[in-house]
């Protein structure tokens, strides 16, 4: 059995899909892969399915409504841990993270990191074919963050990431309440809190060039309340 999982969530990402799972198997073939679609009107569901039937190492979960991305990833999560993976990847469908940086970030994690964020806001990391604004949400809210939590993780909001099964283990994964983006927040907050190795790996963000992008106000603004609220009381670190 593969020792990685790698997590896809898929809300209406039928032009990207395919050719995102292709570079998957080409750098990390074997790795397995899970999609998590939210009922995708667009039939991206029902790709991934024909995907998965011509390959054994692909697996695709279905949700019956849009649930957000925490809640995709905690059932992907769930799947993981079930099925006894050391790493477990977060990985977005829509051609962002290139799957190139794989191999390197799971070696970080095989060398004993618990956490590995593929990282635009490091030395050697950018965003490319993103407006002045999504840049100054995201330049913004990790340097809040990084105050206000008193973290020392430049991209904390990054979704490209490598856990070590064990780590996601030691958290109780039950009690995470953050829906949108905020969950990766939450995640990596919570296991800087408890000592655990984060390691963050430049990457460069490639801002999709197929389909829409799911992020919108509510995001953002669950993200500012959550994140004021966690540094507020914090209670230690
Ligand atoms: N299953 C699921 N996936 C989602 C949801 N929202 C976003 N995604 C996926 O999460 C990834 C990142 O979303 P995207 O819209 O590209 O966000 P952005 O890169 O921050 O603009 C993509 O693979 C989306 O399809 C959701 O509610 N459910
Ligand atoms: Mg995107």
């Amino acid at each position: 059995m593969a020792e990685t999982l790698i997590i896809l969530p898929t809300f209406n990402e039928i032009e990207s899909l395919e050719s995102v799972i292709g570079r998957i198997r080409q750098w990390v073939p074997s790795a397995d892969v899970l999609v998590v679609d939210d009922a995708s009107p667009d039939g991206t569901g029902e790709l991934a399915e024909g995907l998965a039937a011509g390959d054994p190492g692909i697996s695709v979960l279905h949700h019956g409504a849009k649930a957000g991305l925490g809640r995709a990833y905690l059932a992907g999560f769930d799947y993981a841990l079930g099925h006894a993976y050391r790493f477990v990847v977060e990985i977005d469908a829509d051609g962002s993270h290139d799957p190139a940086e794989l191999p390197a970030m799971l070696e970080l994690a095989d060398a004993g990191a618990d956490l590995v964020i593929g990282s635009r806001w490091v030395a050697g990391g950018s965003v490319r074919n993103w407006p002045w604004i999504r840049r100054a949400i995201s330049r913004g809210g990790n340097s809040y963050a990084r105050g206000v939590l008193r973290s020392r993780i430049h991209d904390i909001t990054a979704g490209y990431r490598v856990y070590a099964a064990d780590a996601l283990r030691s958290l109780e994964l039950g009690s995470i309440s953050s829906q949108g983006y905020c969950f990766q927040v939450e995640l990596a907050w919570r296991l800087e809190r408890s000592g655990k190795a984060i390691v963050e790996h430049p990457i460069v963000f490639v801002e999709r060039a197929a389909g829409r992008s799911k992020m919108h106000l509510g995001i953002v603004m669950e993200a500012l309340f959550r994140v004021t609220l966690w540094g507020l009381f914090r209670t230690k670190g």
